[in-house]
């Protein structure tokens, strides 16, 4: 009989959400990024072993959003919770409740959502630390298990993946057995020229970016893609493509490199920057960007 359950991960920006959905299904497909408020979609992770799958949902930090991009975020994030079987919620050692996971834990208690609570991170903390920070939450909400974990390098997560399996309820699988994700090839590819940006450039420059594929073509055994990089403004548009193009030619050698990972064939990348002003406070834009806004 298959069994099966979803789950969401959530928490605030850059506590390795994202790094741990990759760890689980044992590939990326989600960017991951030293620069809080990597991801803007929620993004499926598909775990399946014998008759039982697991369907992790991945979301964008919780925070204040200040722009109408980061209420899509936020609003994709709550959303998600309310949608799933059980949630997890993904903190570091910090000793202490934040805000954002206080808000969450009150989500928790106002939907009875059951949830385990992950410390990640582990590889760069005293274990005292992680100890307070036990005891901290511990005191805030009733969590089913709290996994102190390593994302990165993976220690912990089997752990994490054998307290889910209380979880599964007998139910026809929604995925083929060897999917890993339900997005398609092209948008992991605009992600990942994103995840390039998120780490070639410097603050707040990758984070008014966007990345639509404009072509696809295959031939010969060659995948060539086009794509078009938006930023906000026309000085970021020069600080993007560099001195004599110098930037723009990191970002689509490593863009491409792991594009080619993914198809395992060779790729032409053809990279575009055009500028659009203000477009995170555009309903239209984000929307045309594949960030749905259906306010
Ligand atoms: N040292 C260490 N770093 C980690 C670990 N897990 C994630 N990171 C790093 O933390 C940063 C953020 O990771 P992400 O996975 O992008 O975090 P996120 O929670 O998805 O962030 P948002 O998408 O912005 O909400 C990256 O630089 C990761 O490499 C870990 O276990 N140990
Ligand atoms: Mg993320």
């Amino acid at each position: 009989m298959q069994r099966t359950a979803f789950i969401a991960l959530v928490g605030r920006p850059n506590v390795g959400k994202s790094t741990l959905l990759n760890s689980i299904v044992g590939e990326k497909v989600a960017i991951v990024s030293k620069k809080p408020q990597t991801t803007r979609n929620r993004i499926t992770g598909i775990y399946t072993k014998g008759e039982d799958q697991y369907v992790f949902l991945d979301t964008p930090g919780m925070h204040k959003p200040r722009t109408r991009l980061g209420d899509f975020m936020v609003k994709t994030a709550s959303e998600t919770l309310g949608g799933v079987d059980f949630a997890i919620l993904v903190v570091e050692a910090r000793e202490e409740v934040g805000d954002i996971e206080a808000q969450i834990i009150k989500r928790f208690e106002q939907d009875a959502l059951h949830a385990i609570l992950v410390i990640n991170k582990v590889d760069t903390v005293r274990p005292a630390n992680i100890a307070k920070t036990i005891a901290a939450y511990d005191a805030a909400f009733k969590f089913d298990a709290v996994i102190p974990l390593c994302a990165k390098n993976g220690k912990g997560v089997d752990t994490l993946l054998a307290e889910c399996e209380q979880y599964l309820t007998e139910g026809e699988w929604l995925f083929d057995e060897d999917m890993i994700t339900d997005q398609p090839e092209r948008v992991i590819a605009a992600e990942i020229i994103r995840e390039k940006l998120l780490r070639t450039l410097d603050e707040e420059i990758p984070h008014g970016t966007a990345v639509t594929i404009e072509e696809w073509k295959e031939k010969g055994g060659v995948v060539s893609i086009r794509a078009e990089i938006y930023c906000e403004k026309q000085s970021h548009k020069g600080i993007i493509i560099g001195k004599r193009g110098a930037t723009i030619k990191t970002i689509g050698t490593h863009a491409r490199e792991d594009i080619e990972r993914m198809l395992d064939t060779r790729v032409f990348l053809d990279l575009y920057v055009r500028v659009k002003e203000n477009w995170r406070d555009s309903g239209y834009s984000i929307s045309g960007f594949g960030y749905r806004d259906d306010e």
